[in-house]
């Protein structure tokens, strides 16, 4: 029997000021995002939408940041709930903004770090995240998980990570809209940061296949981040942060395909969905599809391959 896929609802919506991502779970709940893994043997138990822990005042030094204690009582309750669902299955976070991913991938890396295992992210966004509560102009605490996840300060309001990520475990794919302070961040850590350009020249199986490798050789477990804006906006309109020269239907569909091969996958979080803003459910459905095709969704049957060089 294959591992069940646990769908963990996180309507987050206090990452930035746009409202509209609460509706995320029950958007890919409508597009059948249950049957779609079903269809493909997979088990799966829908846990239902997890809820804040309760609210604290909680405050930081800068006066722009957005929603602090709503976003620190969404990191607590997901963390938990992570680390408890990943130890019985494989864990698919439906947002929510990508604050959410504070909790979720504090928590499955705090199992992993229990197992003595490292763990590895995917991060497939437009944009870098790497802002701290400090840097960030915006105030949008959705552009700050990778700094929370890797251990950089000015989180005091949080819960403390219980397990850091090295910036060596964290590869980036779809990078075109990061601000100079992520930039600067970026720069001085070893973070394996691919922009669209990169993409451009190579074909995006490269850098995604030396990653894969780096994952399997040091028997890494594997968290994926999927922020719809990942996705050019053509065919994925759903979002609040648009940015032109996004991945193609392709693209992504490969990423995913490449991803299931590798049956390294641990577990996922789709984030940022905004339905408010979609065109009669599409974006929800591409992104539901894109789902199936990391559980395995296919023409032809490849056998699990490393990806090794
Ligand atoms: N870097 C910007 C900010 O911090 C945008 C972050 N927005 C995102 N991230 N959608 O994925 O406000
Ligand atoms: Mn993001
Ligand atoms: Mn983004
Ligand atoms: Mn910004």
């Amino acid at each position: 029997m294959p591992q069940p896929c646990l769908l963990l609802g996180a309507p987050v919506d206090s990452g930035k000021r746009t409202r509209g991502c609460l509706m995320g779970p029950a958007a890919y709940r409508v597009a059948g995002i249950a049957a779609a893994l079903e269809s493909l043997g997979r088990p799966v138990r829908d846990l239902g939408d997890v809820a804040p822990a309760p609210l604290r005042p909680a405050t930081c030094g800068n006066p722009v940041v957005h929603a602090l204690p709503e976003t620190v009582a969404w990191t607590e309750a997901l963390s938990a709930a992570a680390r408890d669902a990943i130890a019985q299955g494989f864990p698919i976070f439906l947002g929510g903004d990508h604050a959410l991913s504070l909790g979720t991938v504090s928590g499955v890396a705090a199992h992993a770090a229990a197992l003595g295992r490292p763990q590895f992210v995917l991060w497939l966004d437009a944009h870098a995240d790497m802002h701290t509560p400090e840097t960030t102009a915006s105030g949008h605490l959705h552009g700050t998980p990778v700094a929370y996840l890797t251990g950089r300060p000015g989180f005091d309001a949080f819960p403390p990570l219980p397990a850091p990520i090295p910036e060596a475990h964290v590869c980036y794919l779809g990078l075109r809209s990061v601000d100079p302070a992520e930039r600067r961040a970026l720069a001085a850590a070893p973070f394996d940061a691919q922009d669209m350009r990169a993409i451009d020249e190579t074909g995006i199986a490269v850098p995604l296949r030396a990653f894969l490798a780096r994952v399997a050789a040091a028997n890494g477990l594997l968290h994926v981040s999927l922020d719809v804006d990942f996705l050019d906006p053509a065919i994925a309109p759903a979002v609040g942060t648009t940015v032109p020269g996004g991945a193609t239907f392709r693209e992504a569909h490969l990423v995913m395909e490449m991803l299931h091969d590798s049956g390294l996958v641990t577990s996922l979080d789709l984030v940022e969905l905004n339905p408010f803003l979609d065109e009669r459910g599409r974006t929800a459905s591409l992104m539901v599809d894109l789902t199936a095709s990391l559980l395995g969704r296919t023409v032809f049957d490849r056998p699990t391959r490393s990806f090794a060089a």
